[in-house]
């Protein structure tokens, strides 16, 4: 085999890039919730971060650089969790990562899809990220070797679920945790901006990424393992009356619709140790 050296560590010794798998993976993990953890206290347990969320691995080459898109409002205790169980798999994982909560600003609808959409063009700003992981707040991978990174063809992570029995609720589920390299999200123009309110903009995605010719992969029903925080139906969440509808247009409305036609407001960017928190204004549906 051949490795290539690119770049020195702060030692000045030269890195190579790490190896595939990483050698710190520990595989099944245990997950519960029911001891909540504060801010502080995971700051404490994860030292080697850099403001904002970022890590790379101190003497290896990360082999892709992700960022870690999640939609959110008004759901701090599940992010406290996520972020308490993922800097760890993400840092044994060996990535060079960052995480960017997106925060909907307001007290409109939800709108998952379009805050992916942002979180994507946010990234982008501030770092040459090559892959994007798109996460619920309130999902946590029971295994580590479930690598948040891209693969040849859009991933699809949370593939078996407690709730769903640990299967998959039918085969063209895309929702929960997923991942394009920056050439997968281009090649289906982003995500749909036009969901508001619970349901469909996942098949909506799948049936982008199906009908740009490509494949879903995922890990096996054993890694894929992962558990969801229980939680009530949120407010202005809805499920969408129009979802319906909208997925069976998705081939004709997905090149007019997407990262090409994302518009929206930055309120605010706020950098925590432990994930960068960027509040944004979606608008309303129109
Ligand atoms: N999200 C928020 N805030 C909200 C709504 C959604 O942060 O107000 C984000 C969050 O990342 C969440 C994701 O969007 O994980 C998906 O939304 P969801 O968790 O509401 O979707 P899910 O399908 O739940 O998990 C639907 C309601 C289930 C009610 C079950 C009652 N027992
Ligand atoms: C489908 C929804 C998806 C949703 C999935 C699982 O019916 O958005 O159920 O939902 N599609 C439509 O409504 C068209 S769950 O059991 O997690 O609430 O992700």
């Amino acid at each position: 085999t051949t490795t290539t050296t690119v770049t020195t560590s702060t030692s000045g010794e030269t890195l190579e890039k790490c190896p595939d798998p990483s050698p710190h993976l520990v595989g099944p993990l245990r997950v519960e919730f029911s001891t909540p953890v504060s801010l502080d206290t995971v700051r404490k347990e994860n030292p080697h971060l850099q403001f904002g969320g970022h890590y790379k691995p101190g003497n290896c080459i990360a082999l892709q650089k992700v960022a870690v898109i999640i939609p959110f409002r008004n759901r701090d205790e599940h992010l406290r969790f996520w972020l308490h169980y993922l800097h760890p798999i993400l840092q044994r994982q060996q990535l060079d990562y960052g995480i960017y909560v997106i925060q909907q600003h307001g007290e409109n609808t939800f709108n998952r899809a379009k805050l992916m959409n942002i979180g994507y063009n946010e990234a982008l700003k501030e770092y040459d990220y090559d892959c994007f992981v798109f996460s619920d707040v309130d999902i946590i991978p029971m295994d580590d070797r479930n690598t948040y990174r891209c693969f040849s063809q859009p991933r699809h992570l949370s593939v078996s679920m407690d709730k769903f029995g640990f299967r998959l609720p039918y085969d063209q589920y895309f929702g929960g945790v997923s991942s394009l390299s920056k050439e997968q999200f281009l090649k289906i123009n982003g995500f749909p901006n036009n969901y508001w309110g619970w349901g469909g903009e996942d098949d909506d995605i799948f049936k982008r990424v199906s009908s740009r010719g490509m494949s879903i992969s995922r890990p096996d029903g054993e890694i894929g393992k992962c558990r969801m925080i229980r939680h009530d139906r949120d407010k202005l969440n809805d499920p969408n009356p129009q979802r319906f509808d909208r997925i069976l247009r998705t081939r004709h409305t997905m090149d007019s619709d997407g990262i090409n036609s994302l518009k929206y407001d930055v309120v605010k960017v706020e950098k925590d140790a432990l994930f960068t928190n960027i509040t944004v204004d979606v608008g309303t549906p129109s």
